[in-house]
């Protein structure tokens, strides 16, 4: 009986290694999700002084790992009290991350501004959502104490 046991355990193991041969490098470390929350600095370093660099501090990740571009327009980024974060027409590479910084500055590759003049994420506590231009949840990551300041979602 060990025996007959041994045989799918095999079959899992090669099928395990074909899917890691055929995975590309980028995609070898991938999460399940496709696009998500990646990595959020909740709590700005240093003093909340609301000045434009602080708030700029203050950031959120947004991981797109699948094998194929996405068009972000509509996609919204929210935290617990409702502040909301809409995407404009930007197109994130298969692999890429965006990273959106609270305060004020011009968008660019890789990087868009919320544009507001107070913070977003609680330092205490608060959790990020990233919805579909339809409403529908894509991803969350959620975090309750201060601690390091910062999460990685996955
Ligand atoms: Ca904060």
């Amino acid at each position: 009986m060990r025996i007959r046991t041994a045989a799918p355990a095999v079959l899992t193991a090669t099928a395990l290694a074909a899917a890691l041969l055929a995975a590309s490098p980028a995609s070898a470390a991938s999460h399940q999700g496709g696009l998500h929350l990646g990595h959020i600095q909740y709590d700005s370093p240093g003093r909340d002084t609301r000045s434009n660099a602080s708030l700029n501090a203050e950031w959120v990740n947004i991981h797109n790992n699948t094998r194929s571009p996405i068009q972000l327009k509509g996609y919204k980024l929210k935290d617990n009290t409702g502040y909301t974060y809409t995407f404009g027409s930007y197109k994130i590479g298969a692999g890429k991350t965006v990273k959106v910084r609270t305060g004020k500055g011009a968008d660019a590759s890789g990087v868009r501004y919320w544009g507001r003049g107070g913070y977003v994420w609680n330092n205490t506590g608060d959790k990020a959502r990233l919805l579909k231009p339809s409403g529908a949840l894509k991803d969350s990551c959620s975090w309750s104490r201060a601690g390091s300041g910062h999460v990685s979602c996955h």
